[in-house]
């Protein structure tokens, strides 16, 4: 791989998962950081070892030494800096969701087409290898005929009235909330392991909590916050959400997306229900593939290279035994968009803005069908 210089902008949670996951490309250098102020930025910089904090994210963007932008910022940051991005000439990886709305997602999705760039979104789930062991069993049909399709992402770390955070204010969450923040994963999941698009969606979502309390200090997510001083606050957007589904190939399904269920981290899970057998996976143990039977014992498939189909193969590093998990999935995302920058002739497996974009479609589609009371179709563009 040809050295490639990687700038960061954001420096929380996510900013420090993509650092990491980047540290282990060979050919890839991290060279630039940018964050919310100048200080945040130096610290970072200073405590992990990258050259150069710049001011903001701007002055990020104008350095002709970062050729990939990483864009880790709140979701309200995302379409103007990946905008800028692509106008400053960088490749783009962007935290999801891709935009707030399917308008801004598809004034990117031009502008990224355009322009010739490499623009991938980081719905890295997609990336363990017992997802690609399901993956290439459905589409290779090694089960029969896709009948169903379930599954749910539940979380717990807004379950209190007390529990705040920026993604629960629409201005800089977006107005879907447990959807854009999960619900995009599922989406994106569902449709990359079938191979076939959602078309058809009948959705409902709830708020459980019509009023929560906002911390002066911005708390992060997964946090308690500090309650001291906190006011009380309207909520608009929502907690849960579900959806029946309709898939391109006539398959059916169903999710479900929580930020309220007690007990569930990362409860990201999907089931595949097909003519001769099903399969299961769980993001909290996924190393294992569940593959159900109804006339003989239903079977685990373990992450061992030496028995998991090839494509799968490719997405493990270490041998049979030894769990890999989530900081592994942003690596082998990030590997598949640096190697196609470098090589454009290599297989572009890495979710796309044009994919994003369509799931952006059908996360407003399956609100509009909540607020309408009936069947949607995606729109297709
Ligand atoms: C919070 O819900 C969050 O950090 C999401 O924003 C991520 O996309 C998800 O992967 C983990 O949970």
């Amino acid at each position: 791989m040809a050295k490639l210089r990687a700038g960061i902008i954001g420096t929380g949670f996510m900013g420090k998962a993509h650092l990491e996951a980047l540290r282990r490309l060979p050919g890839v250098e991290v060279v630039a950081v940018a964050a919310s102020r100048p200080e945040k930025a130096e610290a970072f910089a200073r405590a992990h070892r990258v050259p150069r904090a710049h001011a903001d994210a701007l002055a990020l963007l104008a350095d002709p030494e970062v050729d990939v932008m990483h864009n880790c910022t709140p979701n309200h940051l995302h379409f103007v800096l990946n905008q800028a991005a692509l106008q400053a000439g960088k490749h783009v990886l962007s935290e999801k969701p891709l935009a707030l709305t399917s308008t801004e997602t598809a004034a990117l999705v031009k502008l990224a087409e355009r322009s010739g760039l490499v623009a991938a979104v980081n719905h890295c789930y997609r990336y363990y290898p017992l997802v690609q062991q399901a993956r290439a069993m459905v589409q290779g049909g090694v089960l029969g005929r896709l009948y169903l399709v379930h599954g749910a992402y539940l979380q717990d770390w807004l379950l209190y009235r007390q529990d705040f955070n920026w993604r629960v204010d629409p201005a800089r969450g977006g107005a879907l909330r447990a959807l854009g923040d999960i619900g995009s994963h599922w989406c994106d999941l569902a449709q990359y392991v079938t191979g076939r698009r959602i078309t058809h969606v009948s959705g409902q979502l709830a708020t459980v909590h019509a009023t929560r309390l906002q911390p002066q200090a911005e708390t992060a997510t997964f946090r308690s916050a500090d309650t001291r001083g906190a006011s009380e606050v309207p909520v608009t957007t929502e907690d849960y959400a579900a959806a029946l589904l309709r898939f391109e190939d006539g398959a059916s399904g169903f999710f479900a997306v929580s930020q309220v269920s007690a007990g569930h981290k990362n409860g990201l899970s999907f089931e595949v229900d097909c003519a001769e057998g099903a399969l299961r996976w769980h993001q909290e143990d996924p190393n294992v593939l569940w593959i159900g039977r109804r006339d003989r014992h239903s079977e685990i498939v373990t992450k061992d290279p030496a028995l998991l189909d090839g494509q799968a193969r490719a997405y493990v590093h270490y041998p049979a035994g030894h769990p890999e998990g989530y900081p592994d999935v942003f690596t082998n995302l990030f590997r598949n968009v640096y190697t196609h920058i470098t090589d454009r002739s290599s297989p572009a497996d890495f979710p796309t803005f044009r994919e994003a974009h369509q799931v952006a479609r059908l996360l407003e589609a399956i609100s509009l069908s909540h607020r309408e009371g009936r069947w949607v179709e995606v729109p297709l563009d």
